[in-house]
């Protein structure tokens, strides 16, 4: 796809994605919602600024997606950021809130399904994340968002797999029954977030990212309406034994059941017990692997391009 947004996307764009567009360098979409919900302050801010930084060291541009005081935008000025990571009366938009919060005026961060339902609209078509949303681990029954509109938007989303609060693997089954191809970037298995492995295999790893673009276009060339998933382990160096992952995160979810922690306010909250219950560690790893995806995929965006 060339040129800028289709005159009818109601999206607006910053003036330096839509240049990158016009002179066909690589966009990246990234969510807010990791800023305004998953990520304290002030670590908000630095995931921030590594994943803009680590599309620009492709020549390219990241753009957060939010809704602005009504305006759903795919790229966000530096006062409007601020406003996102200082989180006040920031609320988490997912895709079925996307209309009632531009209705209302309201400001809000994208979930990876307010994302996806954003981007389809413009021809913007690579996203970074940290971690998709899938199918919780408890009743009452539980399932993100998330994987409803990667089975209906034809994007490439980046990530470290699922958040290891969920259930990984009916999130994975979900995943083919949903026909949405999930492709390992030098890994054999779905990586969980946090930790490298989950013991789940995939069906698909790949070594190149001239290897992800050929999927890609054969993915397109069928018209498919799904998402092409791409999938990394966290960076080595930071990633965390699932041993201690699962631990903090059965503790975490006895918490969320004795607070009675319901709907969207479940993943914010996992995260931050699981923050807590390993001292801090998450954070980094958090960080480390936001930032290796946005890298990631600025990089396949490019390969796109050719
Ligand atoms: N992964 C993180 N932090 C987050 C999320 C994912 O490390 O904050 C967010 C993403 O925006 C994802 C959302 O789309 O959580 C899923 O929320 P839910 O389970 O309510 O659909
Ligand atoms: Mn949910």
């Amino acid at each position: 796809m060339t040129g800028t947004a289709p005159a009818e996307s109601p999206i607006r764009l910053t003036p330096d994605v839509r240049a990158a567009l016009a002179a066909r360098r690589p966009v990246v979409a990234l969510e807010t919602s990791v800023l305004a919900q998953g990520l304290p302050i002030p670590h908000n801010r630095e995931a921030a600024r590594r994943m803009l930084g680590a599309v620009a060291r492709h020549a390219g541009v990241g753009a957060f997606t939010a809704v602005v005081d009504g305006v759903p935008a795919l790229g966000l000025d530096d006062a409007e950021l601020e406003r996102f990571l200082a989180r006040d009366g920031i609320t988490k938009v997912s895709a079925r809130d996307l209309a009632p919060t531009i209705a209302a005026r309201r400001s809000g961060a994208t979930t990876v399904a307010g994302t996806l339902a954003l981007i389809a609209t413009t021809e913007v078509t690579v996203f970074a994340t940290g971690g998709i949303g899938g199918v919780h681990r408890e009743g009452p029954f539980d399932e993100s968002a998330d994987l409803f509109e990667l089975a209906t938007t034809p994007a490439v989303v980046v990530c470290a797999g699922a958040k290891s609060i969920l259930d990984l693997s009916a999130t994975v089954e979900r995943l083919e029954t949903l026909g949405v191809p999930v492709v390992g970037y030098r890994t054999r298995e779905f990586p969980a977030f946090f930790s490298a492995t989950s013991g789940l295999p995939l069906s698909v790893s790949v070594d190149a990212v001239g290897e992800v673009r050929e999927i890609v276009k054969a993915h397109r060339a069928l018209g498919r309406r799904q998402a092409v998933l791409v999938v990394q382990q966290p960076p080595d160096e930071h990633a965390l034994p699932a041993a201690l992952i699962d631990d903090a995160v059965a503790r975490a979810l006895l918490e969320a059941r004795d607070r009675g922690v319901r709907g969207p306010a479940v993943t914010p909250f996992l995260l931050a017990a699981v923050e807590r219950a390993t001292g801090g560690r998450s954070l980094t790893t958090n960080l480390a692997l936001l930032e290796a995806n946005a890298d990631l995929a600025a990089r396949i965006a490019a390969a796109l391009l050719t």
